[in-house]
């Protein structure tokens, strides 16, 4: 009797405590409707990011005012998130308590221990080997010469782009014989536009995709100009109140690292494929994608590689791009779209960047928009954090801006751990705060509402989206 008592008693308990959600009180952020006449205090600039935009001085996510009404004494899950971009250095100061570890790989043994197909993969992998550049991915498909889907498109923006380098009648020549008769120009382009140039050193073919495993365990820069990597980790997850450096946005954050983004041409599909999904397979809860292009020839299995990682849970953060365009009408990549097509999956969010002003000038004018495929706004514009060698930078671009909100989902994760991707995606959506007076968009600097060129019109918002979870847990569920 008293056995069969005490199974009772632990069954009660254990369906107690894993019904138990944090709940949490507090009063959400409303739209911002004035804007501030304000100087820009630069004394203060160096984590504007974390203001409080009620406070009308910077517009911030609010995450400060999150830690101190809402998550005070309460202890939040680790949460993972994968970098895809240059290396990172993980040794730095600020970044070096907050690295992933694969505790199933032992280092340099030249075994693959956990058998995920990487070699020593103990941080991440490193997708490009030695190189430091990729030829662009549009050059290296028309280099080939064969026909494929995108060419005429291809053609187009070669030559808009060695154009730009004063050489004329491009289309002409690239038609003709882009092998040939394009070689006599190549001294006057710049490196990365060269055909000649092809500096890939893993020595797989970059569009056979039944070859995955090339490159190495090695994700530090190659140089000490490879820092954007280290820059977007440290705004996601740089060590909080150590007495050093800037406070990451997320408290209980390990950064895998997925070297796939080269200082030097473009992304290869390949590589940003195999980072998603080396990710997904790997354990990160979260992907942050801070880098873009506007040719894609493998975009379909990239999306194809989103919809995987949706598969495993993974929620994604996608920087818009920062051609000051609207990127309903000019496609970027990667997107979870084609030519504003139905979303593949609900795991991926788009981010435009703002600047640290609450006035019509606060989005930045190189943020790309859109009313279907941007989806919020956050800071990413003079954005302080961590760059290679113990160093720190200001920096701005919307690559800043996608870091700042795979901070807050890492938040809500480390908190709520069991919401879908989809669903954070809702709450970071709708708890964004909407700005609510004309601002200047854009390289053509037209004035608009922010939600004429975005779907949610606001810029997102840790506080918010934490009670957004709390207030709506048993509906995010379902989701
Ligand atoms: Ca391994
Ligand atoms: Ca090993
Ligand atoms: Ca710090
Ligand atoms: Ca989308």
């Amino acid at each position: 009797m008293k056995k069969t008592l005490y199974i009772f008693s632990i069954l009660v308990f254990t369906q107690i405590t894993s019904c138990r959600t944090l709940k949490l009180n507090g009063t959400t952020i409303g739209e911002i409707s004035n804007f501030s006449t304000a100087k820009l205090d630069w004394d203060k600039v160096n984590d504007w990011q974390h203001a409080n935009i009620e406070n009308g001085e910077f517009p911030g996510i609010s995450v400060t005012k999150a830690y101190n009404d809402l998550l005070k004494d309460k202890d939040g899950k680790s949460v993972i998130v994968a970098v895809i971009d240059t290396g990172i250095d993980i040794d730095h100061e600020d970044l070096k308590n907050v690295v992933w570890v694969n505790e199933d790989e032992i280092p340099n043994n030249m075994v693959d221990d956990d058998g995920n197909g990487y070699v020593d993969d103990i941080h991440g992998w490193n997708f490009l080997g030695d190189s430091t550049g990729d030829q662009y991915e549009l050059i290296r498909m028309l280099k080939k010469d064969t026909d494929f889907e995108t060419k005429p498109l291809a053609i187009q923006k070669y030559a808009e782009m060695i154009k730009e380098d004063g050489i004329e009648h491009a289309v002409d020549v690239i038609e003709k014989n882009i092998t040939r008769d394009l070689m006599h120009y190549n001294d006057s382009i710049t490196q990365a536009k060269k055909l000649t140039w092809n500096p890939r050193a893993t020595g797989d073919d970059p569009d056979d995709f039944s070859n995955k495993f090339y490159g190495d365990g090695n994700i530090l820069p190659k140089t000490d100009d490879e820092y954007h990597g280290t820059h977007v980790a440290g705004i996601i997850a740089a060590q909080r109140h150590n007495g050093v450096g800037m406070d990451g946005i997320a408290a209980n954050v390990k950064i895998m690292t997925l070297r796939a983004v080269p200082n030097k041409g473009d992304e290869y599909d390949k590589d940003i494929v195999y980072s998603i999904r080396y990710a997904a397979d790997n354990g990160a809860h979260i992907i942050n994608m801070s880098f873009g292009k506007n040719f894609s020839p493998h975009s379909d299995k990239v999306r194809e590689a989103i919809t995987y990682a949706e598969s495993k849970g993974v929620f994604i953060v996608n920087a818009a791009g920062n051609d000051g365009a609207n990127i309903d009408q000019k496609q970027t990549y990667p997107n979870d779209s084609f030519y504003n097509a139905p979303e593949v999956s609900g795991n991926l969010i788009t981010i435009g960047a703002i600047g640290p002003v609450i006035n019509p000038k606060m989005v930045a004018p190189f943020s790309n928009f859109g009313i279907y495929n941007l989806d919020v706004f956050a800071p990413g514009a003079v954005i302080y954090s961590t760059i290679t060698n113990d160093n720190y930078q200001s920096l701005s671009g919307t690559s800043m801006a996608a870091p700042t909100v795979s901070g807050v989902a890492a938040l809500l994760y480390s908190y709520y751990p069991k919401l879908s991707p989809s669903a954070v995606k809702k709450v970071l959506m709708q708890s964004a705060v909407p700005i609510n007076f004309e601002v200047v968009i854009g390289n053509e600097s037209f004035k608009t509402t922010l939600d004429q060129v975005s779907q949610t019109g606001g810029v997102v918002n840790a506080y918010n989206a934490l009670l957004y979870v709390s207030n709506h847990y048993k509906s995010l569920r379902k989701l």
